[in-house]
């Protein structure tokens, strides 16, 4: 069995959020994703909408997903790798390089950001949104 490996925040899971997961299944046959703490989010400076339950519960639903763990700590990405026997590790290539040590562990794999979505993109769709309504 050829596992994989993820992590993320997925406030607001979003097309991106999807891809990035289905191309990461795409790599083997069980994908465990990291899904950031609510206390890992202050951490990277991240204010998330939704709290970690939410956030953890929704990936869990997605269909390319075999199991999720609580992403606490930048260094337990070996740790995770080693005893889960991870093949394949994915990120975005928006952290490109940040995770290159991790090849003395596995395959370390940056697949190209989804244009045109993001967590923040969406919330600025919301507030526009609602300062239309609020005028009219
Ligand atoms: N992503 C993507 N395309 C987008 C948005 C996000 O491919 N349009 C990818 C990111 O590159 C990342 C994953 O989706 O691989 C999750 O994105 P975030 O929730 O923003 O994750 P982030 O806060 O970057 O946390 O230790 C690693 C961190 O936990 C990553």
């Amino acid at each position: 069995m050829k596992k994989v490996i993820t992590y993320g925040t997925f406030d607001l899971f979003h097309y991106g959020h999807l891809r990035i997961l289905q191309r990461a299944k795409a790599l083997g046959d069980y994908l465990i994703v990291a899904v950031s703490t609510d206390e890992f989010n202050m951490l990277k400076g991240k204010r998330c909408t939704y709290p970690f339950m939410h956030r953890a519960k929704i990936v869990e639903s997605i269909k390319y997903v075999d199991l999720v763990i609580p992403e606490e700590r930048w260094e337990q990405k070996e740790d995770d790798i080693t005893k889960n026997g991870v093949n394949i590790f994915v990120m975005g290539n928006d952290w490109k390089g940040k995770f290159d040590h991790l090849e003395k562990f596995c395959r370390v794999t940056y697949f190209p950001r989804t244009k045109d979505v993001s967590t923040t993109e969406v919330k600025h769709h919301v507030i526009n949104e609602r300062s239309l309504s609020e005028r009219n």
